[in-house]
C-alpha cells in the first residue's frame, strides 16, 4: 500500500511536472522572427508572379567598379535576390546585363549620356532609370558617388520587399538634410542613459580587434535608410573616448562603418583638457587649450581621415563649458570648430541649456542664451535643438530657436528611444511626433516657415544643415526592445533623407518590409501606429500637460513630485495644479514664453480660446470649469475622459494585436503581445494615478459610469522603482 501510495504520488508527480512543463516546452521551442534581421529580411516573394517578374527584370547584373562601397552593393544585392527571389542572379558583362549599377563616372558612355542629365546633383542622390539601352531594356542605379549607388540599391530593394512594381523606374532622390546622425547616449561601461534595450552594442572592451557581425548589420540597416553618421558615446561624455587607447576603439568602428557611408562622430567633455590633457584651465580663449584641441583633432585625422566632428552638451545639468571661464557658447564651440575645420569637421553645439543662473523659466532659457549669439558661430558649427522647449515630452510645442536664428544653421534633435513615452513596452510609433514638428509654421519670414525649412537650410539659404535622433538602440536580439519600436529608427532615418514623405506610408513600408504582407494586416497595424501616440498623450500628458512622469527615470507617473533640489525638475511646477485650476501660465499674464515666437503665433498661444487644445495646458493655467471648445465639457471632466479614453484605447490595441495572430509571425506576434500586456497596465496605472491626483484640486467627482481607479493614491504615490532602467549618471 504504502510503495503504491509512493508509486502513486511519484506518478502524480510526474503528470503535474508533463502538464506544467508543456506549455513551457512549447514556448520555448516558440521559433521565428526575434526582430535581429529588422527590415532587411529578404523572406522569399510570396507572389510567383511577381517573383518571376522581377528574376526577368533583373536576370543579369552587374556593378562596375571596384571600392569597398561597391563591393557591399554586390554582397548586400546577391544576399538580397538569394532570399527574396529563392536564388542568386547570374553577375554578367554590360553587353548582357539588365541591371547595371555604379558610379556615373564609371558607366560606359552612350548609358551615361543617356541618364546624366537626370542624376540629382547631391553627392548622395540617386537615380534608378529603366531605359533602352543597345535595344534591350536595362535598368540603371547610378549616381556621382558609390555612396549614392548604395542608396540606391536600398532603394530598389525596398521596391522589392514592398512588392511594387519595377516596369519603367524612374527614381530619382536626395538627401534634403546632410547630416543625419544617430547620438547614441552610450557610456564607456556599455550603460546606455535612456536605453532600454539592453546593453550598448559597442562592446568597447573587446574593440578593437573583436568586431561583432551586429556592427556590420548596423551599418547596413542606417544605409538602408540613409542615416550616414553615428555619434558613438553619450552627450555626458567620458573625457576617456579621446585617450589613444580609446581612439584605436572608435577607428575600428569607423573603419567598419566608411564603406557604408556613415562617419562616426564624438561627444567630448568640455573640460578634456584638464581631466586628461593635464592642463589647468579649459578656457576657450586660452592658447595652450586651442593648441590641446587642435592636437587632439591632428591625431584623430590621422587615424580616421573621415571623421565627422564632436558633439557638445555644455553648461548644462552639470556638464562643464564656456561658462565656467566667463565665455559664450559661441567662443566655446568657435575653439573646436577651428580645431576641427582644416579637416572638414563639424561641430554639434546643443541648444538643451536651462541651468544657467538666470533663474527665467525653464522653457525660455534656450532662447534667452542662444538668439543673442546668432551670427557668432562659425560656418562649421550646426546648433542642436531638441524639438521642444523642455525636453523629449510626449507632446511639446516647438521650440521658439527654430526660426529664431537666421544667421546660425539649426538642426533637429529628435528623441528616438522612449525616455518619456513608456521605455520599451509602450507601443508608440514616432512618425507623426516628428511630423507634427517638422511641419509645423514658425513664420518667421511669414507663412509657409516650417520648422523642416529652417533645418534644411532652405529658409535661410545655410549650406550645412542636420537632424539628430537620440537612439533606440541597444543590444538586445531585435535592437529595440521592442518589435514595432524597430519602426521609429526606420521613420527617423526616412524623414531625415525627405521630411516631406508621409508618415503613414513610411509606416507602410516598414510594416511590410518587417511583418507582414497581408493587406488587411497591413492596414490595421498602420492604423494602429498611426493612432499610438496620441493614445499615449492621452494616458499620460494630456491637454499640454509635461513632465509629471516619475522622477530621475522617468517610469511611470509622477505628478505629486515637489522634493527635488531645483524647482524645475518637479513634476508641480510644469503642472501647476491647484484648487483655482491647472496648467502652466506661459501667456503675457504669467511667464511670457509666449513672446518668443513670430506673430501670429504669439497671440494665438496668448489666448487659451486660440491655443490649439493639445497644448492648453502648456500655455494657460485654467479653472476646472473651463469649457473646451471641441467637446463642450468642462476641463475636469475632458481631462478624465481624455486619461480614460487613452487606456481604453491601448485595450484596444492588444485586441486588435491578438486579432492579428494568425496572419504574423509567432514570435514577433508574442513579443509584441507580451508588451501589450505591460502597456495596458500601465496605461491604467497612469490613468488612475493622475486621475486621482489632479481630483484633489478639482474637487469634483469622475463621470458617471467610468470604472473606479484600481488603487488609492496614497498607493501609487509610494510605489518607488530604484532598478527602472536607462537612469542617468550610471
Ligand atoms: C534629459 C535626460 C538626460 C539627458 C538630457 C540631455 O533625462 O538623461 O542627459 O536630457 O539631453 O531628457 O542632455
Amino acid at each position: 500500500m504504502k510503495k503504491n501510495y509512493r508509486t502513486g504520488r511519484r506518478f502524480t508527480g510526474y503528470l503535474l511536472l508533463v502538464l506544467l512543463s508543456f506549455p513551457l516546452l512549447a514556448r520555448s521551442i516558440l521559433t521565428g522572427e526575434d526582430g535581429y534581421r529588422l527590415w532587411l529580411k529578404y523572406d522569399p516573394i510570396s507572389s510567383p508572379v511577381l517573383s518571376d517578374k522581377y528574376r526577368h527584370q533583373f536576370s543579369h547584373w552587374q556593378v562596375l567598379g571596384e571600392s569597398q562601397t561597391l563591393q557591399v552593393v554586390r554582397q548586400e544585392l546577391d544576399y538580397a535576390f538569394r532570399g527574396l527571389l529563392g536564388k542568386s542572379l547570374p553577375v554578367a558583362r554590360s553587353s548582357e546585363a539588365s541591371l547595371i549599377i555604379g558610379r556615373l563616372a564609371n558607366l560606359p558612355a552612350p548609358l551615361r549620356i543617356e541618364v546624366e542629365q537626370s542624376v540629382p546633383a547631391s553627392k548622395e542622390g540617386y537615380l534608378i532609370k529603366t531605359i533602352r539601352y543597345r535595344g534591350k531594356t536595362v535598368n540603371v542605379i547610378t549616381a556621382k558617388t558609390d555612396i549614392g549607388a548604395l542608396y540606391g540599391t536600398f532603394r530598389l530593394l525596398r521596391q522589392l520587399q514592398t512588392l511594387q512594381s519595377v516596369d519603367t523606374m524612374h527614381i530619382a532622390s536626395e538627401p534634403k538634410l546632410k547630416i543625419r546622425v544617430l547620438d547614441h547616449w552610450d557610456n564607456l561601461n556599455r550603460h546606455v542613459e535612456r536605453g532600454y534595450a539592453g546593453q550598448s552594442i559597442w562592446d568597447w572592451h573587446k574593440l578593437p580587434e573583436y568586431i561583432y557581425q551586429r556592427y556590420y548589420d548596423y551599418a547596413r540597416a542606417n544605409a538602408s535608410v540613409g542615416i550616414n553618421g553615428t555619434v558613438l558615446n553619450n552627450v555626458n561624455a567620458d573625457p576617456l573616448i579621446l585617450t589613444p587607447r580609446y581612439l584605436d576603439k572608435v577607428t575600428a568602428l569607423a573603419d567598419v562603418f566608411r564603406p557604408y557611408g556613415i562617419r562616426v562622430y564624438l561627444s567630448v567633455k568640455f573640460s578634456a583638457p584638464q581631466l586628461t590633457g593635464g592642463l589647468k584651465t579649459s578656457d576657450p580663449l586660452d592658447p595652450a587649450v586651442r593648441q590641446w584641441w587642435k592636437n587632439k583633432a591632428r591625431d584623430i585625422y590621422q587615424k580616421i581621415p573621415d571623421f565627422g566632428g564632436f558633439l557638445v552638451k555644455a553648461n548644462s545639468e552639470g556638464q562643464p563649458g564656456p561658462g565656467d571661464f566667463g565665455r559664450t557658447h559661441a567662443e566655446g564651440a568657435n575653439m573646436l570648430a577651428d580645431a576641427l575645420a582644416p579637416y572638414g569637421g563639424i561641430v554639434m553645439w546643443r541648444a538643451f541649456v536651462y541651468a544657467n543662473e538666470k533663474h527665467e523659466e525653464r522653457s525660455k532659457q534656450a532662447y534667452s542664451e542662444f538668439k543673442p549669439l546668432d551670427g557668432q558661430f562659425r560656418d562649421n558649427v550646426l546648433l542642436q535643438v531638441k524639438n521642444g522647449p523642455v525636453d523629449f515630452q510626449p507632446r511639446e510645442p516647438v521650440s521658439p530657436l527654430f526660426g529664431a536664428t537666421p544667421n546660425t544653421s539649426l538642426m533637429m534633435e529628435f528623441q528616438i528611444t522612449m525616455e518619456y513615452l513608456g521605455f520599451s513596452t509602450h507601443a508608440v510609433y514616432l512618425g507623426p511626433l516628428y511630423k507634427e514638428v517638422l511641419e509645423t509654421d514658425t513664420y518667421a519670414k511669414g507663412q509657409g516657415s516650417t520648422v523642416a525649412k529652417v533645418i534644411d537650410g532652405s529658409l535661410f539659404g545655410h549650406r550645412l544643415s542636420g537632424i539628430a535622433g537620440v537612439s533606440d538602440i541597444g543590444s538586445d536580439r531585435n535592437w529595440t526592445g521592442h518589435i514595432l519600436l524597430q519602426a521609429n529608427w526606420y521613420v527617423f532615418g526616412r524623414l531625415a533623407w525627405d521630411h516631406t514623405q508621409s508618415a503613414a506610408g513610411i509606416a507602410g513600408d516598414w510594416i511590410k518590409m518587417t511583418l507582414t504582407h497581408d493587406e488587411q494586416a497591413v492596414a490595421a497595424i498602420e492604423k494602429m501606429m498611426m493612432a499610438s501616440r496620441e493614445v499615449t498623450v492621452n494616458y499620460m500628458t494630456p491637454l499640454g500637460l509635461h513632465h509629471i512622469m516619475g522622477t530621475g527615470h522617468h517610469y511611470g507617473p509622477g505628478p505629486w513630485v515637489d522634493s527635488l533640489p531645483r524647482d524645475d525638475w518637479n513634476p508641480v511646477y510644469y503642472h501647476k495644479a491647484d484648487q483655482a485650476g491647472i496648467g502652466f501660465d506661459r501667456s503675457p499674464r504669467g511667464v511670457n514664453a509666449v513672446e518668443q515666437y513670430f506673430s501670429p503665433l504669439r497671440e494665438q498661444l496668448s489666448d487659451p480660446q486660440t491655443t490649439p487644445e493639445k497644448f492648453l495646458l502648456w500655455f494657460h493655467h485654467l479653472p476646472w470649469d473651463y469649457k473646451i471648445p471641441s467637446s463642450g465639457r468642462t476641463l475636469w471632466n475632458e481631462l478624465v475622459h481624455r486619461y480614460y479614453q487613452g487606456a481604453a484605447d491601448v485595450k484596444a490595441m492588444a485586441a486588435q494585436w491578438d486579432h492579428l495572430q494568425d496572419k504574423l509571425d509567432p514570435l514577433q506576434f508574442e513579443q509584441v503581445r507580451m508588451a501589450f500586456v505591460i502597456q495596458q497596465q500601465e496605461a491604467e496605472w497612469w490613468r488612475d494615478a493622475c486621475v486621482l491626483y489632479f481630483q484633489q484640486f478639482s474637487g469634483q467627482p469622475l463621470p458617471d459610469g467610468l470604472e473606479k481607479p484600481h488603487h488609492t493614491l496614497a498607493y501609487y504615490e509610494q510605489l518607488s522603482f530604484p532598478y527602472a532602467p536607462g537612469q542617468g549618471g550610471k
